[in-house]
């Protein structure tokens, strides 16, 4: 960073520097976040943000994009190649918009989408009363069998026969297990539903060809840039049908978005490179090994894991054996050190304010350079924080501990 944000913004920058200190100094557990290459920083923090360029390349509302077409179109070629598909758009400012232009593109308004509830692992875009989706569409939830925590694709057949939807949606957002596209393409076809999977959370794992891609069976693919795929916050769009790609694109702009982030737009194709390389396969590779190391070091230490453990990056706890919420646990693990979120476990019987779990996930701290091995500290941690979990003057203690492990992996980005 230079001096002009010290010497214009004092303020801002000095928050900015706390937060900088804050990720040094916390165990990163949140499965959706991740800490971007200094590549990417530097291309978020171009001069691109000055851009207007609505539109696509060679067709823009603005004058002076002949780069601009340079960069989007080179980010799209890249995420073509990265997830072998036909047609890529890389606008969408985010996941949720991602979803909400694959639904314009492919359904009319107050048409039926099932989709997984948000309680049992789904997302707010899938559905969600109090989101767009659930007001604007025709919401059947499916869930997970509540024996084994996995989905029941004979309960999502048995619903999707029943209620016909115009559009099945797979992917979650706190699942740990490889989903069946090829069985939700069957259920889809059976009913004449389109298919869609928003990969947002496993992305990164698709990219390294750790997880099955989605792309040979889903209409449209969505995603988000920032998780596993460790690029800058946004959102993007994938299909193999040209028809669907220009009502997708349509559904972008000028449906949903006017101008493009430019300089996200840049991050993200900056990502894409270092998705293609073989750092990041092994990187992604470690990312779940380190995730099944945890659970099972957890496990260990009688914590309730649901489905057992774990195929991804990230897992989720059941804390109702240790006879503290979601919430409670959040705010204690903070204090020592460790940042998590609460979540519904299925079937949970506390609200999503309260919460019996939290979901852990492993992408940021695999990017700090943590290995298996180191997964056993980061489970003791744990443990003694949930031991501790009313003792203020042991979870500062503990912060010490978790501050001093740390040391050994710096944040390289910044
Ligand atoms: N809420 C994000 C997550 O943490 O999974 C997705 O939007």
């Amino acid at each position: 960073m230079n001096n002009a944000l010290k010497n214009i913004d004092s303020k801002i920058y000095n928050l900015i520097k706390k937060e900088e200190e804050r990720q040094h100094n916390h165990i990163e557990l949140i499965a959706s976040e991740n800490i971007v290459d200094t590549a990417v920083m530097e291309a978020v923090g171009s001069a691109l943000t000055n851009k207007y360029a609505e539109g696509y390349s060679g067709k823009r509302y603005y004058g002076g994009c002949e780069i601009i077409d340079m960069i989007e179109t080179e980010a799209i070629e890249r995420a073509k190649k990265l997830f072998n598909c036909k047609f890529a758009n890389v606008q969408p400012h985010s996941g949720s918009n991602a979803n909400a232009a694959a639904y314009m593109a492919l359904l009319k308004s107050n048409a039926k989408i099932m989709a997984m509830s948000l309680s049992e692992g789904g997302h707010l875009t899938h559905g969600s009363p109090v989101n767009f989706s659930g007001q604007l569409y025709k919401i059947i939830s499916y869930g997970v069998s509540k024996d084994t925590g996995l989905i029941d694709y004979n309960e999502v057949q048995k619903l999707a026969r029943r209620h016909k939807p115009n559009l099945i949606v797979a992917g979650a957002t706190a699942y740990s297990r490889i989903i069946d596209f090829k069985k939700f393409r069957e259920i889809a076809d059976e009913v004449g539903a389109y298919l869609m999977v928003d990969m947002a959370h496993f992305a990164g794992l698709v990219a390294a060809d750790i997880y099955p891609t989605p792309l040979e069976y889903a209409d449209i693919v969505t995603s988000t840039t920032h998780k596993t795929l460790r690029g800058p916050r946004g959102g993007l769009l994938l299909a193999q049908d040209e028809k669907i790609a220009q009502n997708m694109n349509k559904a972008v702009f000028p449906g949903l978005q006017g101008g493009p982030l430019m300089h996200i737009i840049a991050g993200k194709a900056v990502a894409f490179k270092l998705a293609m390389t073989q750092q990041f396969k092994n990187y992604q590779k470690q990312i779940v090994k380190n995730a099944q190391a945890l659970a099972q070091a957890l496990a260990d230490l009688n914590f309730t894991i649901i489905t057992g453990g774990t195929d991804t990056h990230l897992f989720l706890v059941d804390l109702t054996n240790k006879k503290i919420t979601g919430k409670q646990f959040e705010q204690a693990l903070d204090l020592a050190g460790i940042t998590v979120n609460k979540n519904t476990i299925p079937f949970d019987k506390q609200s999503p304010f309260v919460t019996s779990g939290i979901r852990i996930g492993t992408p940021a701290i695999t990017t700090r350079g943590m290995k298996d091995q180191d997964m056993q500290i980061i489970a003791e941690l744990i443990s003694a924080v949930a031991d501790n979990i009313d003792n203020i003057r042991k979870l500062r203690i503990l912060k010490q501990k978790t501050i001093k492990f740390l040391k050994q992996f710096p944040i390289k980005a910044f």
